[in-house]
């Protein structure tokens, strides 16, 4: 049954990772690049996402640019595997310690401007045409740092900057409330999409929707990837989930709420989102407590997960579901999805 599915299913070389956070080192050796690339057919995945920096250092020169990504490429396709998206790492350079496009700094707000069109350099070398803005630092720690409107505005300059430097690319916007910033400027995919409509050009310009990213703003994933369906805008999506609002957690797809996965595949399959091109990214993270030999489990469940949720989505009774809607059975209806997420 789950091989029948047209789903394609990516994930980044960070997913796999040592371990380290905040308050302790690395517990996991570092797994060479070349290692985790060859992980991703064995675990069952299809394209693989990158940071700009993932396939080449951000200092490289162009001729040496060119040539890194030459060998990336070889390895990805060599695997059988394409690549989904280039994400300019805007957030860890001396540079974008303030914030990247909305720096108060014009060298730095070019700075960031300038990676971001070598990001899509890479992407066209790679034969990729999305672009992921993940707003990592455009925000502030207190309200007073920079100026609010402007910031708004510096974003849409930054869009329309890479909108022109390539006719062909698209920018997939990731929005996320907070961390590593206190607030960000556009904290949800519904900012975003306000001001997608009123760049360059709006037809090439949508969305990545994180379930981690949704709950931290206190939204249900499922609802907001209908609302960027509605305007067949949410082009990728971050599986994963979060238990309550805290730091970002990337735990497990479905670990945390079974009930709030079963319903992001739901509106997934409701709107052919695959049929649409759409991958099925998983942007998961290992526990800390982890083993070396257990490091790419979380992603092997996270598939599964969505695969058996697919299953569960694919078996409800449609007619059933309307006959509870008309009769407003709300009680009823919420019995039958319980049951079946108990496969009763
Ligand atoms: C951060 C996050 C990033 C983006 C890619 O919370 O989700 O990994 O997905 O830059
Ligand atoms: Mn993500």
């Amino acid at each position: 049954m789950a091989a029948k599915t047209a789903y394609r299913f990516t994930f980044g070389p960070w997913n796999i990772s040592t371990g380290a956070d905040p308050f302790g080192p690395p517990v996991r050796e570092e797994v060479a690049f070349a290692a985790k690339i060859r992980e991703y057919k064995k675990l069952g995945f299809d394209g693989v996402q990158f940071h700009d920096d993932d396939v080449c250092p951000a200092e490289l020169d162009h001729a040496a640019m060119t040539k890194a990504v030459a060998e990336v490429k070889k390895m990805v396709e060599g695997e059988g595997l394409f690549v989904e998206f280039i994400a300019p790492r805007l957030w860890e350079h001396p540079r974008t310690i303030d914030g990247a496009y909305t720096a108060n700094s014009a060298e730095d707000r070019k700075y960031a401007i300038e990676r971001s069109k070598r990001a899509i350099d890479i992407a066209n070398l790679l034969g990729c045409r999305n672009i992921v803005l993940w707003l990592a630092r455009e925000g502030t720690y207190i309200r007073e740092a920079k100026d609010p409107i402007t910031a708004v505005g510096r974003i849409v300059d930054a869009v329309n900057a890479q909108l022109e430097h390539d006719k062909n690319i698209r920018i997939l916007g990731e929005m996320k409330p907070n961390e590593p910033m206190d607030q960000a400027y556009l904290p949800t995919v519904g900012h975003f999409m306000g001001l997608l409509y009123r760049t360059a050009d709006p037809s090439r310009v949508g969305v990545l929707i994180e379930s981690a990213h949704s709950i931290l703003a206190g939204l249900d994933p499922s609802d907001d990837m209908a609302f960027a369906l509605w305007h067949k805008k949410l082009w990728s999506v971050h599986l994963n989930d979060q238990n309550g609002l805290k730091y970002d957690q990337d735990k497990t797809f479905g670990s945390v709420d079974l009930r709030r996965a079963f319903n992001t595949v739901s509106v997934l399959e409701r709107a052919n989102y695959a049929a649409s091109g759409g991958c099925i990214g998983l942007d998961v993270k290992a526990m800390r407590t982890t083993k070396q030999a257990d490091q790419t489990k979380h992603l092997a469940n996270s598939k599964e997960m969505f695969l058996r949720l697919v299953e569960v989505a694919r078996s409800v009774d449609v007619k059933k579901v309307e006959e509870c809607r008309a009769a407003r059975d709300y009680e009823g209806l919420e019995f039958y999805v319980l049951g079946k997420l108990m496969r009763q």
